[in-house]
């Protein structure tokens, strides 16, 4: 795994974060020193997958990047089901395909490269995986994009919503954060490293609240949010159908 040492030198001019060959290249390391829980968030989208994908039925990680969650559904789907994994960074789908092959289980998956808000969810849908992703979707995007989404999925599928949050409250919103830096802090990130990130991520990455999601998750068409994960700013709900 090559260590993310991205925003290690100061930069003249701090550019819009994208996902490109260099951010791909790093990105397993950047994503586990960058989301507490991160390893925890896999493992949970196994226990999860296990319960709520069925059999002859497609399942979708949205936001696949190098495919982490993808495997982590992979080892858990039922017979006859079959995974569509989408992202729309090309330089994370050609990483994920090396990764998707490498893998010894025998589910098939499908890797497209495609913008999510073009996709046409295929029916019957059991589950779907959004793994740190609608935070990059223009909030405007967010409520149709979801509305479909459930439109595709059975009734009692489940969708699986990670997201960095904010509070609603200043104080509590700065705590949140001042944690979270803490934390790649001892990841080994220096100050330079997490203010020129930071900065990078400002409006490319819009987080919402909790009372926000919830309350689009229900507009959207799922009957029941609920909360599993929670570490600093980071959140995961399962919302079901
Ligand atoms: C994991 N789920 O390892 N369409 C398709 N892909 C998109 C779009 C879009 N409109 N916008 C952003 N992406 C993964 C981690 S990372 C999370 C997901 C993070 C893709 C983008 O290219 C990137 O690969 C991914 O969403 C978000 O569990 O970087 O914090």
């Amino acid at each position: 795994m090559t260590e993310d040492r991205l925003y290690a030198q100061t930069r003249a001019r701090i550019d819009a974060f994208r996902f490109d060959a260099h951010v791909a290249q790093v990105f397993a390391d950047m994503i586990a020193r960058s989301v507490p829980g991160y390893g925890l968030l896999l493992d949970m989208i196994s226990v999860i997958t296990r319960e709520y994908a069925k059999p002859d039925t497609n399942l979708y990680d949205l936001g696949c990047s190098l495919g982490a969650s993808t495997l982590a559904m992979r080892h858990a789907a039922p017979d006859g089901s079959r995974i569509i994994a989408i992202d729309n960074a090309p330089a994370m789908i050609e990483r994920a395909q090396t990764n998707i092959a490498m893998d010894t289980s025998t589910t098939p998956v499908s890797l497209l490269c495609d913008d999510i808000r073009q996709v046409v969810f295929e029916s019957p849908a059991s589950l779907m995986t959004f793994n740190l992703t609608l935070q990059f979707i223009p909030p405007t995007d967010r409520l149709p994009l979801l509305t479909r989404m459930a439109e595709a999925l059975l009734p009692g599928g489940a969708l699986i919503l990670s997201e960095k949050i904010q509070l609603p409250d200043a104080g509590d919103n700065q705590t949140l954060i001042d944690l979270h830096h803490g934390f790649k802090r001892a990841q080994g990130y220096s100050e330079l490293e997490i203010a020129q990130k930071r900065s990078a991520l400002d409006n490319v990455l819009v987080p919402d609240t909790l009372d926000t999601h919830i309350a689009r998750l229900q507009q959207a068409g799922f009957s029941h949010v609920v909360p599993w994960f929670q570490c600093f700013n980071f959140i995961s709900l399962l919302a079901v159908r």
